[in-house]
């Protein structure tokens, strides 16, 4: 690796990626589009040959990566991987910041934040809510949790990549956010799929669906509000207007449905065994929002 100072400049600080998948390309393009100067590692090493041509520095090892920098910023396929290239480098990460937008678990972020820490360095753990090529673009958003210091000292650096957003100390609650939201893409996403292989069985192409289902997906949307005060005063038969009970023999007919139509109910099976769990606890007349107190119980 060539020598290189830590500063880019009078007031950008020099940045490490390590991991040029996807997103950290996107990643270190940003922060190389923004006028850092930026250093990076990845285990293929041709990845990075993009970004070389744009400026950026590559280093030889996982330790003259986190050594190049004042803050570094990782981001690989998940934590284990991370750990395992951390490990014979830990004694370089002292007095770096080290930012971790590797996707994980709150409990993978809270041992990562303390072990890192344990190595002199502060952490800061993100999850994106952004797609690569969102990265940089005003749509862009990414939360932080973890030190306070670092977010105060490096969130205009971070604030490149799109809206940074923290979210207080507590390293796990970027990644608790970050799971909640996307736990509701996927929810959605699951509805979406179904529809259309239930319309699609009649020959009826997912375009001609679509336009029915952005405007259903709003008046849906407008339920949420009234589960939200069920939910969060633990009345769920508050303002109820179409109960559990009716709803859990409602789903089990489009699950019928579905079978008959040769397409299989997969995806509407495990809430509708939760409808049914509730109802048969003479919850019938509640609203479907308390299923919330099957599901916040550990799983079997
Ligand atoms: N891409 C996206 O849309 C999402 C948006 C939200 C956040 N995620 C998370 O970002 C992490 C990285 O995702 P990615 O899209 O960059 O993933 P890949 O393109 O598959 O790149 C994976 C990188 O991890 C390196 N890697 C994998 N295995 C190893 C290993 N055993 N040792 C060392 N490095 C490893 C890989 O290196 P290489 O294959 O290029 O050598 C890439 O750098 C992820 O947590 C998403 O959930 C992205």
């Amino acid at each position: 690796m060539s020598t290189h100072s830590v500063s880019s400049g009078p007031s950008l600080p020099r940045i490490t990626v390590i991991g040029l998948g996807a997103m950290g390309t996107a990643l270190a393009a940003t922060f190389l589009n923004r006028g850092h100067s930026v250093t990076v590692w990845n285990r293929t090493r041709e990845k990075a040959d993009p970004l070389l041509g744009k400026g950026a520095q590559f280093a030889g090892t996982v330790a003259e990566a986190l050594a190049a920098s004042p803050l570094v910023v990782a981001c690989v396929l998940d934590y284990a991987i991370l750990r395992e290239l951390l490990t014979p480098a830990a004694g370089a990460l002292t007095g770096r910041v080290f930012v971790n937008l590797t996707t994980g678990s709150p409990r993978d972020a809270r041992q990562m934040a303390a072990w890192v820490e344990q190595h002199g360095a502060e952490y800061l753990d993100g999850g994106i809510m952004a797609t690569p090529t969102m990265i940089g673009q005003p749509e862009s958003l990414i939360y932080y949790s973890g030190s306070e210091a670092a977010f105060r000292n490096y969130g205009d650096s971070l604030g490149v990549l799109g809206a940074a957003k923290y979210l207080g100390r507590d390293a796990g609650m970027a990644s608790l956010t970050d799971m909640a939201l996307l736990s509701v893409m996927y929810g959605v996403f699951s509805g979406f799929f179904h529809a259309v292989a239930f319309a699609g069985s009649e020959g009826i192409k997912a375009a001609e669906l679509m336009p029915l289902i952005k405007p259903f997906l709003e008046a849906v949307a407008s339920f949420l509000p009234m589960y939200v005060e069920q939910i969060d005063s633990g009345d769920y038969a508050r303002g109820v207007v179409a109960n559990l009970g009716m709803q859990a023999v409602s789903l089990g007919h489009i699950a019928r449905a579905s079978e008959e139509q040769g397409i299989r109910p997969d995806l509407l099976k495990p809430l509708l065994a939760l409808f049914q769990q509730r109802a048969a606890a003479g919850f019938g007349q509640e609203d479907i929002s308390g299923i919330i107190e099957i599901i916040k119980t550990p799983g079997r």
